[in-house]
């Protein structure tokens, strides 16, 4: 039995923009990078894309209806830059920016508190065409894009997160080119996450200086290495992969600089920094956002596989391993000055079935009763841990994977686009109940 959070503590269920909204070409919105990438053949599993995905951007009354029936607080979602402002540089899109401020004041109507993220990876085509996040103006596009956002919604949101997964935008997207956009190049990826970070560093200056009443912060995705055997190899290996997922970000907004043995390993590919660019980034975060879905066994020898290994799984492969997250958790509030810590993704992708109009997941609301239990043993341990939020709401487009992969608590029928709450969100729900039941 987990005991009880402690007050003040924020549960929530989390989006994405391109994920759920659908309405691709409405009311002015321009193409993404995701949009370009998964029309182009052979890039997402099942061919498929996110011109409709939840038709969120029509139905998000009867969504945020779902959200506030759980008893959450916090509902945390990303707000469309081609949306908003579809050519990334030129005029703003009053039509994209006022779906906003229906779904955040729907949101506040219902009682849920909104927690925005203004890069979830949908980067406007039309800065792509102009280099994207390796060109150093995109920077600059992005300040702008972070200052109009914030002053039109500033005021009803509780959070600002610049950028969600820097890693994977920059590697994923520019390296192993899995993702949008779809490049393999090691040297620019690097030069894609220092801009990522310059202009996370640069856009927090400037909401402080229009005086944002938000918290800001930045969302990682991250993970303890374990060594997959006590090797000398593995161990090094491992320690190089932490540098690389969790250091290389966290060691220049705290410390305002690249960690040495991960900028020796990148040699020539390491990014081309300009005089301030490390002050720049070093700025305050009210928040540090976690996103945990398991941990990284290393082996120098040939990639560790969890389900050869014997371990359980989740439908994406991940190992279920949840006492990573309270590792991870007691680490970053031992390594680096946080002042508060939200796991900002947590959940599973589950193989669902709808039988008789309902969804028994157990195994999905295992995983998260597990996780939350891990958090509270954070906690327990001195883990300044302030949040919880499920990844995800709805069944969505799992990026390169399409539709196959679930991670929802409430299912999505694409056919109909009807939505069921599956038993882990009535778990979730219980759970919550349970917890504002045994507050003093
Ligand atoms: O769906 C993604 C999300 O967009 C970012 N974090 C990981 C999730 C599951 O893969």
């Amino acid at each position: 039995m987990t005991p009880p959070f402690p007050p003040g503590f924020v549960w929530g269920v989390a989006t994405s923009a391109y994920q759920i909204e659908g309405a691709a070409g409405v009311d002015g919105r321009a193409p993404s990078i995701w949009d370009t990438f998964s029309h182009t053949p052979g890039a997402i599993a099942d061919g498929c894309h996110g011109d409709i995905a939840c038709d969120h951007y029509h139905r998000w009354p009867q969504d945020l209806d779902i959200v506030a029936s759980l008893g959450v607080q916090a509902y945390r979602f990303s707000v469309s830059w081609p949306r908003v402002r579809p050519d990334g540089a030129g005029a703003w899109n009053a039509a994209g920016m006022d779906f906003y401020e229906r779904l955040v004041d729907g949101a506040l109507h219902r009682g849920v508190t909104p927690y925005l993220t203004l890069n979830h990876w949908d980067l406007p085509q039309a800065l792509q065409d102009e280099g994207g996040w390796g060109a150093r103006d995109t920077v600059h596009r992005f300040v702008e894009y972070a200052q109009h956002v914030n002053r039109r919604l500033g005021d009803r949101v509780r959070s600002i997160t610049t950028h969600n997964e820097p890693w994977v935008m920059a590697v994923l997207g520019h390296q192993t080119g899995v993702f949008a956009p779809g490049l393999k190049n090691r040297a620019l990826a690097m030069q894609v996450s220092h801009h990522l970070l310059l202009s996370h560093g640069l856009a927090l200056q400037a909401l402080r200086a229009d005086g944002a009443q938000a918290e800001l912060g930045i969302v990682l995705n991250l993970s303890p290495f374990h060594p997959a055997t006590d090797s000398q190899a593995d161990r090094d290996k491992a320690r190089l992969e932490d540098g690389q997922l969790r250091r290389w970000y966290l060691d220049p907004i705290y410390h305002g600089k690249y960690p040495d043995d991960v900028l020796q390993a990148l040699g020539p590919d390491a990014p081309l920094v300009q005089r301030g660019d490390m002050a720049d980034i070093a700025q305050p975060i009210d928040f540090l956002g976690v996103n945990y879905y398991t941990r990284s066994v290393v082996s120098a020898a040939e990639p560790w596989d969890a389900k050869d290994a014997g371990h359980e799984t989740t439908d994406m492969g991940w190992e279920i391993y949840p006492r990573g997250l309270t590792e991870l958790l007691v680490n970053l509030g031992r390594d680096y000055p946080v002042k508060s810590l939200i796991v900002t993704e947590n959940g599973g992708a589950f193989a669902d079935q709808v039988v008789h109009g309902r969804v028994h997941d157990e195994d999905r609301a295992r995983y998260l009763a597990q996780h939350v239990a891990a958090v509270s043993d954070a906690i327990a341990q001195g883990a300044p841990v302030t949040g919880y939020m499920v990844w995800s709401l709805l069944d969505n487009f799992e990026w390169a994977f399409g539709y196959g992969k679930r991670f929802g608590i409430v299912h999505v029928d694409y056919a109909t686009q009807r939505r069921t709450l599956k038993d882990s969100a009535l778990w979730f729900r219980d759970f919550l109940a349970r917890q504002k039941a045994a507050r003093p």
